[in-house]
C-alpha cells in the first residue's frame, strides 16, 4: 500500500470510510509527524506519535484527555463562546479508543483541527502579551485538576540535573566520534552547570513548588484567530508537573529570540527585551495571584535555564549521532546548539535588565 493509502486507511479507523478524504503534511514539529485531514466539511489533525520518545502512549493520551476535558468544563462554566476553538478535542477511534496502533506498531491519534487559526514563529510585543496571558491562564485553569497527578510522559523532562547526566554520558561514549571539534562548547556547558541546577536544589529544599505546566511553550504552540486574539494553546504531549520558570523560559527562548532557533547566522540571534517585557506583563497579569516570591524572582533565570537546557539537549543529540530530533541536514543539531548558545550569552548580558522588568511587571 502506498503511503497516502496507508494514511487514509488509518484515518478511516477514526472517522470511517471516505473515498474523497484529503491528507497533507502539517507543521514543523521535531518529534511527531502531523497531517491535516479534510473530510467533507470536517477538518482534523492526524499525528503519528513518536513512540521512541513517548514510551507509554496510553498514559500520554490519558493526560491529554483529562487536561482538555478539564479546560473545556471550565470554559463552559465561564460561558466562553466558541469552546470548540478554545481547547483541543481528541477524536476517538470508531471503537472508542484514544489512539490507534497500526499493523507495524506505529501509534496514531486524531484531533479536531481548530478552524481559522494560525501560529507565528516570530511575533510582536502585543501578541507576546496575549500569549503570556494565555499561558498564565492555562496554568491557572489546571491548578485544580482533580484526581491523581498527571503522568510524566517523559520522565525528568525538564530536570536539568538529569539532562546534564545524560549529556555527560554522551560525551563519555562519543558514539558518533564528533567530540574533537566541540570541546570548547563542552566547557561552556560545564562552566554553567552548577548555576543551572538551582531549580532542582530549591525544590528539594522545599522552596520551589511544582505545578501543572505545559512544558513546550514554544511561540508557535499558541493559536491565534484572524483578529490575532489567542484561541488556545496546543501540543499538550508534555503537560506535566514542573516549575513555572520552565514554561516562562521556553516561551522567551523561542518568542523573544531575534533570530531562529537554528539560525545559521549567529548575528541574528539575541534577546528582544520588548518581547520579554510584554510576555512578562501578560503572564504575570494572570499568574501573579498564585505565584510565590521565589517563583517570580526566578522567572528571568528560567529564560537562561531553558535556553541552556535546549542547548544541552541539541548538543547531546549531536554527540550521540542525531537520534532524537528530526534534522534537515547533517550538522543541524550542531547549528542549533551554537544558536542556542548565542542566545544564552545574550540573556546573560541582559540578565539584570530582565530581573528588573519582571519585578516591575509583578507590581502590575
Ligand atoms: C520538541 O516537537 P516540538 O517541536 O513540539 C521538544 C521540545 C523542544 C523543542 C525544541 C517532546 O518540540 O522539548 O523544546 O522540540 N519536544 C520533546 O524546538 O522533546
Ligand atoms: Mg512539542
Amino acid at each position: 500500500m502506498d503511503e497516502m493509502n496507508k494514511l487514509k486507511e488509518i484515518v478511516s479507523q477514526f472517522i470511517g470510510d471516505d473515498m474523497n478524504v484529503e491528507v497533507n503534511p502539517l507543521g514543523k514539529g521535531h518529534i511527531n509527524d502531523s497531517y491535516k485531514v479534510v473530510s467533507g466539511d470536517k477538518e482534523y489533525v492526524l499525528q503519528r506519535i513518536n513512540h521512541n520518545i513517548f514510551k507509554n502512549v496510553h498514559q500520554l493520551q490519558s493526560n491529554i484527555q483529562r487536561v482538555t476535558e478539564h479546560i473545556r468544563k471550565k470554559l463552559e462554566e465561564q460561558g466562553v463562546p466558541d469552546v470548540d476553538r478554545r481547547v483541543l478535542t481528541l477524536v476517538p477511534t470508531l471503537d472508542g479508543a484514544l489512539y490507534y496502533q497500526d499493523t507495524i506498531g506505529d501509534y496514531w491519534r486524531v484531533m479536531d483541527f481548530i478552524k481559522e487559526s494560525k501560529s507565528y514563529d516570530e511575533i510582536n510585543p502585543e501578541l507576546a502579551y496575549r500569549a503570556g496571558m494565555a499561558f498564565g491562564d492555562f496554568q491557572k485553569m489546571l491548578a485544580d485538576l482533580p484526581g491523581e497527578p498527571l503522568f510524566e510522559t517523559i520522565p525528568n523532562f525538564h530536570n536539568m540535573e538529569a539532562r546534564l547526566e545524560t549529556f555527560r554520558e554522551a560525551v563519555k561514549a562519543n558514539k558518533a566520534g564528533r567530540l574533537d571539534k566541540v570541546a570548547g562548547l563542552v566547557k561552556e556547558i560545564e562552566d554553567r552547570a552548577e548555576e543551572m541546577c538551582k531549580a532542582e536544589k530549591l525544590h528539594r529544599e522545599g522552596k520551589l513548588p511544582k505545578r501543572i505546566n505545559h512544558c513546550d511553550t514554544k511561540v508557535n504552540n499558541v493559536l491565534f484567530d484572524n483578529g490575532d486574539q489567542v484561541l488556545c494553546v496546543v501540543d499538550l504531549d508534555t503537560v506535566m508537573p514542573g516549575y513555572v520558570l520552565s514554561d516562562f523560559g521556553d516561551f522567551i527562548r523561542t518568542g523573544a529570540n531575534t533570530g531562529a532557533e537554528d539560525d545559521k547566522n549567529l548575528e541574528n540571534v539575541s534577546v528582544d527585551l520588548d518581547i520579554f517585557e510584554a510576555y512578562a506583563k501578560g503572564y504575570l497579569k494572570n499568574a501573579v495571584s498564585f505565584l510565590t516570591d521565589v517563583e517570580i524572582n526566578n522567572l528571568a533565570f528560567g529564560a537562561k535555564l531553558l535556553t541552556y537546557m535546549q542547548m544541552v539537549r541539541f548538543f547531546t543529540d549531536y554527540i550521540d549521532g542525531d537520534t532524537y530530533y528530526k534534522i534537515a541536514y547533517p550538522e543541524h543539531n550542531f547549528m542549533r546548539t551554537k544558536a542556542q548558545f548565542k542566545l544564552l550569552q545574550s540573556l546573560e548580558e541582559n540578565f539584570e535588565k530582565m530581573q528588573q522588568i519582571v519585578k516591575e511587571a509583578a507590581r502590575g
